[in-house]
């Protein structure tokens, strides 16, 4: 279900746009517009869920089905060491109330994140 209010929405659907690196029936990957690293896309679910915190029992299947693609994607690029990163809530630095992975590759990270 689409949230009209939700900008990652209005990417799926086309009304902001985006740079579009994959699409099926159930998940949408861009690159993200303000690159932390120098391979950085966004995977999300089509469907409107907040965050992880809002994953459940009914919902789940598209999460899984992410994953997948995440690693077909990056085994496309060539990308054999990356960081897939979802943030939930605003402490831990979520910005945008759409379930989205953030996948970083290409240069040397740290742990713990900052
Ligand atoms: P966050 O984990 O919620 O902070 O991640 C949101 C990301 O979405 C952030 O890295 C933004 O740069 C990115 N983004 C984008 O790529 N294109 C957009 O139109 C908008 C945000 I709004």
């Amino acid at each position: 279900m689409r949230d009209d209010n939700c900008l990652f929405c209005k990417i799926v659907g086309g009304d902001i746009p985006s740079n579009k690196l994959y699409e099926d029936e159930l998940c949408y990957a861009f690159y993200d517009i303000a690159p932390q690293a120098p391979t950085h896309f966004l995977v999300i679910p089509k469907e409107h869920i907040g965050s992880v915190a809002e994953v459940n029992g009914g919902n789940s299947a598209v999460v899984a089905h992410i994953f997948e693609v995440i690693a077909r994607l990056c085994r496309e690029q060539g990308l054999e060491s990356y960081r897939v990163v979802s943030n939930i809530g605003e402490q831990a630095g979520q910005s945008v109330h759409h379930l989205h992975f953030h996948v970083l590759s290409g240069r040397d990270m740290t742990w713990p994140p900052g």
